[in-house]
């Protein structure tokens, strides 16, 4: 009989958990906004686990992919700057256990990283030996494989992408940098530039919309419909990404690039345009097009790679 996990995915916007099966099935889910407090994401992530183990109490464990620098030996949330800062110092371990039915394992690490688990294990990254993957969400996240295995780096750093510096002047970071990737492309960058537009009073569809501030969906969706103001937030912020993704396969040498989270839905005109830039600037030296491709686990993937550490952990220790 296949085992079921619980896969937990603690993001900056939703938190989300799913019982996933061994074929990377999603059987359950729940979701929620992401709280803003310890003691409101202590009941939520109970309330969750309660309700999903209560349908299947035959888990095998808890893995969870959390924003952040997470210590895996531990399941501790060493680093974690921003609106998810109180997790910092907690054991992710010991806020989900008093919802466990049973003594199982409990393993965690970053988002993106095991984001690109489950690709490994169930999508486009099955038997790899060298990739580059970005999460494309509240953040940018990162994971990297080399030679087969995840680079965790000597403290287990390794891979944020999102906090690699395009500009030293640029606008200051969550992470204390300046000029972070994720300060260009995000969704928080490109809501910031939608909402500094809009507060202009700019000449822009984004001024009707009844939501206001813009979310970076409503963005995308006013530049496929032609709008201008919004069409250039998405051009400039995909050529920032695009160019730091070309630093990256010229530093790396991947086989192909995975794009996986939410702006990843963005469709096909969004990834040719990466490709096509990615191509200009790194064809000389590669001799190759490399590949970006989006990630196969669709949203939630980052639950799916999450129960991946707990029902293949020897793959990934
Ligand atoms: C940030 C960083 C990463 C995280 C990424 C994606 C920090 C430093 N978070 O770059 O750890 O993987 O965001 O985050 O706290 P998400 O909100 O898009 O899931
Ligand atoms: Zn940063």
């Amino acid at each position: 009989m296949s085992h079921v996990a619980v896969g937990v995915d603690i993001g900056g916007t939703m938190i989300k958990a799913a019982i996933v099966n061994e074929e990377g099935q999603i059987l359950e889910s729940r979701s929620a906004e992401t709280p803003g407090t310890l003691k409101e994401f202590q009941s939520a992530i109970e309330a969750m686990i309660t309700e999903l183990t209560a349908i299947h109490p035959d888990v095998c464990g808890v893995g969870i992919g959390s924003k952040g620098i997470i210590d895996p030996s531990t399941t501790r949330v060493d680093v974690l700057p921003g609106t998810l800062h109180y997790l910092e110092g907690q054991n992710l371990a010991g806020l989900v256990r008093p919802s466990l039915p049973q003594q199982v394992p409990v393993a965690a690490d970053n988002d993106a990283r095991v984001t690109l688990v489950g690709e490994m294990t169930w999508g486009v990254a099955r038997g790899c030996h060298d990739v580059i993957m970005l999460t494309l969400g509240t953040g940018v996240g990162g994971g990297i494989v080399v030679d087969g295995r995840i680079v965790r780096g000597s403290t287990g750093v390794a891979g944020h992408i999102g906090h690699y510096t395009i500009n030293p002047d640029g606008p200051p970071c969550i992470c204390g940098n300046r000029g972070c990737l994720e300060t260009y492309f995000s969704a928080r960058a490109i809501e910031s530039e939608a909402f500094a537009a809009v507060h202009r009073g700019v000449a822009t569809s984004l001024l009707c919309l009844e939501r206001q501030p813009p979310s970076c969906a409503d963005v995308f969706a006013a530049a496929l419909g032609g709008d201008e103001i919004a069409t250039g937030i998405i051009d400039r912020a995909t050529a920032i990404l695009s160019a730091a993704i070309a630093g990256l396969v010229l530093t790396l040498d991947p086989e192909f690039v995975i794009i996986g989270g939410q702006i990843s839905a963005a469709g096909e005109r969004f990834f040719e345009a990466i490709r096509k830039d990615v191509a200009v600037r790194t064809r000389l030296l590669l001799r190759r097009d490399v590949r970006v491709v989006p990630a196969a686990l669709q949203n939630p993937s980052g639950v799916t790679g999450a129960a991946a550490l707990v029902l293949f952990p020897a793959q990934y220790d």
